[in-house]
């Protein structure tokens, strides 16, 4: 399996990484940034410190798409995942990573290297999307065929139905860039959709994942759990809850193991709904391409094992000290 992680650099994005980290061996094929949760400049920084705790393994982090398809402004996710999208503990860490992971690119540029990783890979590639869909859709336009091999994409994003139509959009990735979302669901091959009122079923709890952090005591553990501190206050006052969702870590969960009867996945023609509350949502379409869609998850094996890719990635980091090599300096704290 060749593992691809296409991400906009937020609190549960960090999550998600680890768990493809711990599911490759510490090695995935490639990362690519978008704007979403915060800048893509910031989403590749972060990405490269999650790698850090991997010494020795990081691959390229290619930055992507800084703005949707119709060049619109947008809105960043700063109020959930803090100022730096990893709950302000990139300023206490004082991070260097790995000189050279992160590569600058125009957004063309990350584009074609993602297209030439689903060409390369074929049926043992997974890609694996978690954030606004633009850098996915600007691939399918210039080269829709390197990925007519691909073994797996799965975007997490849109939604069933709309949980609160008092929010502004029915979800946060598809509603950021309308328009690629709606090309990748007519375009891209072998497609899994992870809407967000699936991932809602999950509830990570906070004294949960402090027993993890405690049980399996690596620096990347307790980074995690410092990460998700303002993410899950986010959510205490939003919704009154002591924990989060994992949105996309249940992404790469559906991607990189599917043999572990997590998802419940049914096919269906969908189009996207295009006015406020219904911003992002899967609407029944019969004239649309089938595309398939995790309607329902089994939340307790789902934990279970994001908890499994925690261990391994104990095992597969070291204990005590700094956990980067090289001295990146940080010169991407702008937004
Ligand atoms: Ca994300």
């Amino acid at each position: 399996m060749r593992i691809w992680i296409d991400t906009d650099g937020g609190v549960d994005d960090a999550l998600a990484l680890v768990c493809a980290l711990a599911v490759s061996e510490g090695r995935l094929a490639g990362v690519s940034t978008v704007f979403g949760n915060v800048s893509p400049r910031r989403a590749a920084r972060n990405a490269a410190l999650v790698q850090a705790f991997y010494p020795g393994k990081s691959a390229a982090v290619h930055v992507g798409a800084d703005r949707p398809l119709t060049g619109h402004p947008w809105q960043d996710a700063h109020a959930i995942h803090g100022e730096d999208g990893l709950g302000g503990v990139t300023a206490d860490h004082a991070l260097a990573f790995e000189t050279g992971v992160v590569r600058e690119a125009h957004p063309d540029e990350t584009a074609d290297a993602l297209a030439a990783f689903a060409r390369e890979a074929g049926a043992a590639g997974r890609l694996v999307c978690t954030g606004p869909m633009t850098n996915l859709a600007r691939a399918l336009l210039r080269d829709a065929e390197a990925f007519a091999g691909i073994g797996r994409i799965v975007c997490m994003g849109t939604s069933l139905s709309v949980p609160d139509v008092r929010r502004d959009r029915a979800e946060f990735n598809a509603s950021s860039d309308l328009e690629a979302a709606r090309i990748v669901l007519e375009r891209a091959p072998n497609l899994l959709v992870m809407p967000l009122d699936t991932c809602r079923r999950v509830m990570m709890e906070r004294a949960w994942l402090a027993r993890l952090a405690d049980r399996y005591n690596r620096p990347v553990l307790t980074f995690l759990r410092r990460a998700h501190a303002h993410y899950m206050d986010a959510y205490q006052a939003m919704e009154g809850i002591d924990g989060c969702y994992p949105h996309d870590a249940l992404a790469v969960a559906a991607a990189l193991a599917p043999g572990a009867g997590l998802f419940t996945i049914e096919p269906g023609r969908y189009a996207l709904g295009e006015d406020g509350a219904f911003t992002g949502l899967l609407r029944p379409d019969p004239a649309a391409r089938r595309i398939e869609v995790a309607r329902d998850v089994d939340a307790a094996r789902a934990l279970d094992w994001i908890e499994t890719c925690l261990a391994v990635s104990a095992e597969l980091t070291p204990l005590g000290g700094r956990p980067y090599t090289g001295s990146g300096k940080d010169n991407s704290n702008a937004p």
